[in-house]
């Protein structure tokens, strides 16, 4: 059973999102989602529209996606990648070389972003200008 793990906000679901999280799980047998809680968002800067368990829901409903736990800061991948015996760990490319420490531990992967789409985009678009 190859495991696989990524991290993110995923707040205003998109198909940016859900791609990233079909080439995850494409990349092994079981595919885990660590999603920012909304403490950790305001640490990361991120105010997300929908709160922690808004988007825990949606991302559970995706097919892709089989087991969505909370990320609660910076420092807890090397023991998630431990505790869940994960093979491969995926990020979008804006992450590039950021989570390279994990090598000695399991894969890394930094896959290519869906062009035209982020939650900041959306929400420019919907709120004008000063959105962030
Ligand atoms: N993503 C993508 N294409 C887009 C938008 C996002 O591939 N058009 C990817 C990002 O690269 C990321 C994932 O979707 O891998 C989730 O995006 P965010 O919710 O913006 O994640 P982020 O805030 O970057 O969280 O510890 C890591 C952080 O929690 C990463």
């Amino acid at each position: 059973m190859k495991r696989v793990i990524t991290y993110g906000t995923y707040d205003l679901l998109h198909y940016g999102h859900i791609e990233l999280l079909r080439r995850a799980r494409e990349m092994g047998d079981y595919l885990i989602v660590a999603l920012s809680s909304d403490e950790f968002n305001r640490i990361k800067d991120k105010k997300s529209y929908y709160n922690f368990e808004q988007r825990k829901v949606m991302l559970e409903a995706i097919r892709y996606v089989d087991l969505v736990i909370a990320e609660e800061g910076w420092g807890q991948k090397e023991k998630d990648v431990e505790r869940f015996e994960v093979d491969t760990f995926v990020m979008g490319h804006d992450w590039e070389g950021e989570f390279d420490f994990l090598k000695d531990k399991c894969d890394v992967v930094y896959l290519k972003r869906t062009e035209g789409i982020s939650t900041t985009q959306i929400k420019k678009e919907l709120y004008g200008e000063d959105a962030n």
